[in-house]
């Protein structure tokens, strides 16, 4: 692997789609993305952190007919509301892919056509159960375990026939078992990586790839009369992203295939490399589509295999399915509120350490929110250096303390966080990479409750020990600092300055950008902050009241 591929890190959303408006899902997970990445930055990775929004298909077509609008207008309304909210809650993706976009639409009919000689898309008729809300056909077998109804819309599962090109999955059954075998990790958690194989197991059966019901797709190839199905359409965004459809096959920029359009050679020059990614982020309702028909459709394109797939889980409300008939979901306009009220850096926390990241869904409750911002954020992330930084101000002038102890301790316990946190994101654990800091602030809390500076400071005769207490203290704080930036963004770049630093370690520094790149072992280093440093007193969350809301 070249020094390039393995400094790369490739993370991606799943495109939305936009006959929907954004909602607590879609900010969830390209939440859960652009924590990671952050993470990632601070690790000294090249990242790429894609999202987008998925734009063709019947449910756009018909969404947009219900208003009297061509699709395109429709798309066109809400992906510029995707954008938005992506920079109204900082999110630091380094590319949005709409599927409309000439880019996609090329490189997907030339990925088709790659298919198709390669043999492993072909014409035929098929007839089976539909789900019409899906636009998903059912097996026999699933369509009689769902009682011939559709598990997301409950409505009935109809009859349908097709002629239509097919993608021949069946024929990759014995490699992507093989590949389940060899590579544990593959999906996760655990419990969806078992469900997938199980289902794997029960046989597969070909895709049809191409509609002709309705014409809101990307032209097949050589047959206009077909449209592209939307899913095999949408998968390909996180590879024509990368100027893949370009190239004459495989990954390799150098291979330019002729005919290909400069700009999207130009793109596969600069991005090739960041092929395979190393998380594919979705929620657990569209695994199948990514651990199944998505790695045998690489397989077919002779590319290689992504490292992993997190399939998440659901935020519901009040135990119930959030879902756009019962009205419940949590909004923009409701989002919006809580972030007016605790910051986007406690919304960002709350998505990311007490969401669905797991096997299981996730009560969204307003009170809990409040109980997590006064417990974890006010309490312990902003009164730990608040009180640290108010006696080194008041003891010592708000000049940072000489240690003559060498640390005691607190090397080791910083250290120790630096590795959980790391490990805890290779696995896309961020709850876990949360808990390192948060352990390490608790700590340093006890620690000050134990050695009680403040009364130590009564006594001349101890001075040397109070300016190590306090020196521990803040040098430890400034490590806990960095590992929780990713997730507390703003906050943490006020303490890195209330320590006498820059502000922030620098997670937001986009790939390919200019600037130094960043080295966790130099930023976690212990001991960083200078004796005589000018210290400043730092209130970082404010104790509020609840947020007043409609929801629970
Ligand atoms: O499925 N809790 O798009 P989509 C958590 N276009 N996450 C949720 C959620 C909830 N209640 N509801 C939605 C599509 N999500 C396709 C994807 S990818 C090649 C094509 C999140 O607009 C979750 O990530 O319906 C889920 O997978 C995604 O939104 C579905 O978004």
């Amino acid at each position: 692997m070249s020094e390039r591929a393995r400094e790369s890190a490739y993370i991606t959303t799943p495109i939305y789609y936009v006959n929907d408006r954004p909602h607590i899902g879609h900010a969830y997970t390209t939440t859960l993305c652009d924590v990671w990445a952050r993470a990632m930055r601070l690790r000294g990775h090249d990242v790429f952190f894609l999202t987008g929004t998925d734009e063709h298909g019947v449910k756009v077509e018909r969404s947009a007919a219900a208003r009297g609008i061509p699709p395109q207008d429709l798309a066109d309304e809400n992906a510029a509301e995707f954008q938005r909210v992506l920079s109204v809650f900082g999110l630091t993706n380094s590319d949005f892919i709409r599927t409309t976009q000439p880019r996609h639409v090329r490189q997907v009919q030339a990925l088709i056509g790659r298919l198709l000689d390669s043999g492993s898309v072909y014409r035929g008729t098929f007839e089976g159960w539909y789900d019409e809300s899906q636009e998903e056909y059912l097996t026999e077998a699933a369509a009689k375990e769902q009682g011939h109804r559709s598990i997301i819309s409950g409505k009935p599962l109809v009859r349908a026939s097709e002629e239509n090109y097919y993608f021949r999955l069946s024929a990759f059954a014995p490699r992507l078992e093989a590949l389940f075998r060899d590579n544990p990790g593959f999906v996760q958690p655990q419990g969806r990586f078992n469900e997938v194989l199980g289902r794997l197991r029960d046989g597969l059966q070909d895709v049809p790839i191409t509609r002709t019901k309705f014409s809101w797709g990307i032209p097949f190839p050589g047959d206009p009369a077909h449209v592209i199905y939307v899913w095999i359409d949408a998968l390909l965004n996180y590879v024509t992203a990368l100027g893949l459809g370009a190239l004459e096959s495989g990954c390799d920029a150098s291979r330019i295939a002729p005919g290909a359009h400069p700009d999207d050679a130009a793109l596969a020059r600069a991005r090739a490399h960041l092929w395979p990614a190393s998380y594919h982020v979705i929620g657990k309702e569209i695994l199948w589509f990514h651990a199944v028909v998505w790695p045998a459709v690489l397989m077919a394109l002779e590319l290689p295999m992504p490292r992993r797939i997190h399939a998440h889980s659901f935020w519901i409300a009040d135990g119930q399915k959030m879902s756009k008939s019962l009205g419940n979901f949590v909004d923009l306009p409701a989002i919006d509120g809580f972030i007016a009220h605790y910051g986007l850096d406690a919304w960002r926390w709350y998505m990311a350490t007490q969401g669905p990241l797991q096997a299981a869904d996730a009560d969204f409750r307003a009170a809990h929110l409040h109980e997590i911002y006064t417990g974890e954020l006010v309490n312990v992330v902003g009164n730990c250096p608040s009180r640290i930084t108010a006696m080194i101000g008041k003891y010592f002038g708000g000049a940072m303390p000489a240690d003559a102890s060498g640390g005691g301790e607190w090397p080791n316990r910083c250290a120790r966080a630096v590795q959980e946190w790391t490990i805890a994101i290779d696995s896309f654990d961020l709850a876990g990479a949360a808990e390192a800091p948060m352990r390490l602030l608790r700590d340093i809390d006890a620690f000050i409750n134990r050695t009680e500076p403040f009364k130590v400071a009564k006594d001349p005769a101890r001075q040397a020990e109070l300016a190590s207490i306090l020196a521990q203290c803040a040098q430890s704080v400034r490590v806990a600092g960095v590992l929780l930036e990713p997730f507390l963004p703003a906050r943490m770049a006020d303490l890195a300055v209330a320590l006498g630093g820059a502000g922030g370690g620098g997670s937001a520094q986009v790939a390919g950008g200019a600037g130094a790149r960043t080295d966790l072992a130099t930023l976690t280093r212990y001991g960083a902050i200078a004796e005589g440093t000018a210290l400043a007193k730092c209130a970082l969350f404010p104790r509020v009241e609840p947020a007043a809301t409609a929801q629970p």
